[in-house]
């Protein structure tokens, strides 16, 4: 499913046109279709309640909601009170190839960047499963993306990202500070209406181990 990914930096891999443009036809079809059940809103940010510029829906057990109480994983949508639709097959196997994570992501977070939209710095750190990488797929217009380090002040660097474009984040990189400085007009026709989609999967929970080992392992770690 996926060739040698280019490693952009420690725990950072990227997968260049890992999507073939009928697959991704096809996703984004299924994610506007999705939609019709979880509605694309405008998340808020915690205690100012100021809009966010994307909007954004999740697939999976869980979502990603933020609003003035903060962020958290909610299993329902906060317009509709409805759960999210499940994740698409392509998606949970793209995951397991670029992770060879153990258990199904949980969250699939969908960012829809219309117009001058774009993401400030920040941290994926609202999960348990830290030791799971977070998988990003960009489809529709062209984006910069600006990477980080664990700290704000670390200095950072800048990628492009394309459609099709499979980004994973872990290791040393799982909590590095990254967003989107800007999307390019007019650099890809696959969004209907223009824009970029952004698809980040997550594992939330640490999954239930496998064996009474694995489980002893975690309840207490070998100081
Ligand atoms: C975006 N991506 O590409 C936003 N998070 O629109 C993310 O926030 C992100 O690309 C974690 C790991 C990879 C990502
Ligand atoms: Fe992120």
């Amino acid at each position: 499913m996926l060739n040698k990914p280019l490693v952009v930096g420690p725990g950072i891999l990227l997968w260049h046109s890992a999507l073939a443009p009928d697959v991704q036809e096809a996703l984004v079809s299924e994610i506007f279709r999705l939609a019709r059940d979880a509605p694309f809103y405008r998340p808020r940010m915690p205690v100012s309640g100021k809009p966010f510029s994307v909007e954004e829906t999740n697939l999976g057990p869980l979502g990603w909601v933020s609003d003035e109480t903060g962020y958290r994983y909610s299993a329902t949508h906060p317009q509709t009170g409805g759960q999210w639709p499940a994740v698409p097959n392509l998606l949970c196997e793209l995951w397991s190839a670029a992770t060879n994570y153990p258990a199904p992501p949980e969250c699939c977070l969908v960012n829809l960047y219309r117009g001058t939209a774009r993401m400030g710095l920040h941290q994926d750190r609202d999960e348990q499963a830290l030791d799971a990488p977070v998988l990003s797929v960009s489809l529709g217009n062209s984006a910069l993306f600006r990477i980080g380090g664990i700290s704000r002040r670390d200095p950072t660097k800048s990628l492009k990202l394309d459609s099709g474009d499979v980004v994973t984040f872990g290791g040393p990189a799982r909590l590095a500070y990254h967003g989107i400085d800007r999307v390019m007009p007019g650099t890809s026709e696959l969004v209907p209406g223009g824009g970029r989609i952004n698809l980040t999967l997550r594992r939330v929970s640490q999954p239930e181990s496998k064996t009474p080992d694995q489980g002893a392992d975690r309840a207490s770690p070998a100081l």
